[in-house]
This record gives C-alpha cells, structure tokens and sequence, in this order.
C-alpha cells in the first residue's frame, strides 16, 4: 500500500474543504453580519487511526476509501445552538459537493454524551488523473459540545478507550450542563449579538480615526 498515494486526494479535499467552509465566516463578517460559524478546522485522519478503525470493524484494505467516512474530516464550530442547522442548511444548498447521509447527534445524542450534527459528504478532488470523488466528514457543534467532546477524547485517549464508571458518569453530566449552557445561552442570544455589533462597531470606527 502506497500511503503517500493514498492519503494526497484527502489531503487536497481537507484543505479546499478549510477554505470553503471559512469563506461562510468570512463573508458574514465583510457585511457585518452575525456569522453561524465561529470557526473551522480540519484534518486527515492520521494512518494509525485508519489502521486500528478499520482493524475494529474488519474493514479489509481495499474497502478503505467507502468504510471509513471520515478520513477527511472538518469540524464547523458554531456560537449557538441553531446556527448549527443554519450551516446543516447552507450545506445542503451547496453545488460543489453531494451529501451521502447526515446523523443528528444533537436531538439523538449518544451513549457517551457526545452531541454533534455529522454531514458525511462526497467530494470530487481534481487529480492528475481526473476526478476523484471521497468521503469526508463535515463535524456541526456548537463551542460548548465541542469543549465536551475535546476532553472526552482525551480521556478515551488517555484510558485506551476504557473510561472508568465514575469518570465516564461525570461526563455524562458535564454533555447534560454543556447543553444546558447552549439552551440558556440562546435565550439571550439576541442581547448577546447585539452587544457584539456594538463592540465590532466601535473596533470598526476607531481603526478608521
Ligand atoms: P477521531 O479520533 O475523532 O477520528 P457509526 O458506525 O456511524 O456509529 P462512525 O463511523 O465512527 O460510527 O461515525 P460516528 O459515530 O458518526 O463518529 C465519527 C466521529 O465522531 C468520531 O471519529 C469522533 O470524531 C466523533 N465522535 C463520535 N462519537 C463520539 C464520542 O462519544 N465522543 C467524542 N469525543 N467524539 C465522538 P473517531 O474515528 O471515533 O475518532
């Protein structure tokens, strides 16, 4: 197996993705607009991860690129908890690429605690050798689900998967005051956005002095 072959069209589809999905931003924020998305990251999944995923599900090496979904994975981070499915909605319009399946971890939220909204989409990669549609995994959470799920990760990390009882029970009541951050946050949503129109018009008129 040539890795380096294999992995280039993810690499490509992870950093056109980046550029996509932060251009929303950018585009709210030159009309002055309140943006769905606070920000985006992306990566390749690296090899290890691939290996022991498809190890876990008995996924043999050529059925790679259709089994595992999220070697090219993104994450939109959002404010709040509707402007989640702004994105969802803004992602569904899109032309440059074909949603395959989405799964709502935020209405059906794991066993973990975990809560996101995932858009598995196909993507076409122009190559040397002509199109190339992948997988890639578009992550849709708000800060506060994105903060639990960061340290989660770490400790599935750091126990190799076996989270003790007690540590995986105060997490699943850390996903539950997570969430209820988001709903009490989005009550006063509209206090907050305009406070930050303040802010960014003041920042905005005292740069042009
Ligand atoms: P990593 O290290 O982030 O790459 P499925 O068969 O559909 O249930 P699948 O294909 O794993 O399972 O998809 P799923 O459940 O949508 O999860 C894919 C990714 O979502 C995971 O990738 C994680 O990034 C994230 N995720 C899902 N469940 C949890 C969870 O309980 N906690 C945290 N922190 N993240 C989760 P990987 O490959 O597991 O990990």
């Amino acid at each position: 197996m040539n890795w380096e072959m294999f992995m280039a069209p993810y690499n490509q589809a992870v950093d056109e993705l980046k550029v996509k999905l932060k251009g929303i931003r950018a585009q709210y924020e030159y009309g002055s607009m309140h943006s769905p998305i606070e920000f985006v990251t992306g990566r390749v999944k690296p090899i290890k991860s691939i290996l022991a995923k498809a190890r876990k599900r008995n996924v043999p090496y050529h059925a790679l690129e259709e089994e595992i979904q999220d070697i090219a994975g993104l994450r939109v981070v959002c404010p709040f908890v509707d402007d989640i499915y702004t994105v969802v909605g803004m992602i569904r319009q899109r032309e440059d690429f074909n949603i395959l399946e989405e799964k709502d971890y935020i209405t059906k939220k794991k066993e973990s605690g975990y809560r996101s909204y995932h858009v598995i989409i196909e993507y076409p990669v122009e190559t040397i050798q002509g199109v190339k549609k992948l997988l890639a995994e578009i992550q849709i959470r708000t800060l506060a689900m994105n903060f639990w799920a960061t340290n989660e990760h770490s400790l599935n990390y750091k126990y190799s998967g076996q989270i003790p009882m007690e540590v995986k029970a105060r997490l699943k009541k850390a996903a539950e005051a997570a969430f209820q951050l988001d709903e009490e946050m989005s009550k006063i949503r509209n206090e907050i956005q305009e406070a930050q129109a303040i802010f960014r018009n003041r920042n905005d008129s005292e740069a042009t002095k």
